[in-house]
């Protein structure tokens, strides 16, 4: 399939906004390391989530640090470590900051998950990880759906592309009256 035109309301239409917290999971940790994409993989924690077509969201989120003992956890399918440092190691500025975001849910056909994931790239360029604080977000729209890629570029190209609208529509007062969270 190739990639549909994105189509942009004048401002959010229902089921958007869809608002709520999930807390920040040990993904594959491709993200980062492949794609040089990082995102925040969270728990499927609402039915709403897991009605929505599966493909790429945008919208606004937040970090919300918890208050808990660092520790350590290893990935699933792998031999390393991750910290779980509950968002603790971020500057003040990024807590206390509305971010835009793009999000994918499904099972990511390039890599051929067997679970389905929710995943959220937090535009913003970070200096640390923050597995185990919770993100607050709202979904307030749908950009295309999941596709397949024959290489990594080609999926990193899309991605980007992402961002981009995201950011556009992002900026439109009419999506931006959304960024308080
Ligand atoms: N994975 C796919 O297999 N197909 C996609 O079309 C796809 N689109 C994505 C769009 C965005 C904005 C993001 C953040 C991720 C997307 N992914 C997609 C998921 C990507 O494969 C995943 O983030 C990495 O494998 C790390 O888990
Ligand atoms: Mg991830």
């Amino acid at each position: 399939m190739t990639r549909p035109e994105t189509v942009i309301p004048d401002s959010p239409q229902e089921p958007y906004p869809i608002t709520s917290q999930s807390e920040v999971i040990s993904g594959f940790g491709r993200g980062s390391a492949e794609l040089g994409i990082p995102t925040a993989n969270i728990e499927l924690n609402l039915e709403i989530l897991n009605e929505l077509e599966t493909g790429i969201y945008y919208g606004w989120c937040k970090i919300l640090p918890q208050d808990k003992q660092l520790t350590y956890q290893k990935r699933t399918n792998s031999d390393t470590e991750i910290e779980i440092n509950y968002g603790k190691n971020l500057s003040p500025q990024d807590l206390n900051q509305v971010f835009p975001m793009v999000m994918s849910i499904g099972w990511n056909p390039f890599y051929e998950n067997k679970q389905k994931s929710i995943e959220i790239h937090v535009i913003n360029k970070f200096l640390c990880d923050f597995y185990g604080a919770t993100l607050k977000y709202n979904i307030l729209g749908y950009i295309r759906p999941e596709l397949n890629y024959t290489t990594k570029e080609a999926l990193i190209e899309d991605i980007n592309l992402d961002i981009e609208i995201a950011k556009k529509i992002l900026a439109k007062d009419s999506y931006l009256q959304y960024n308080q969270l």
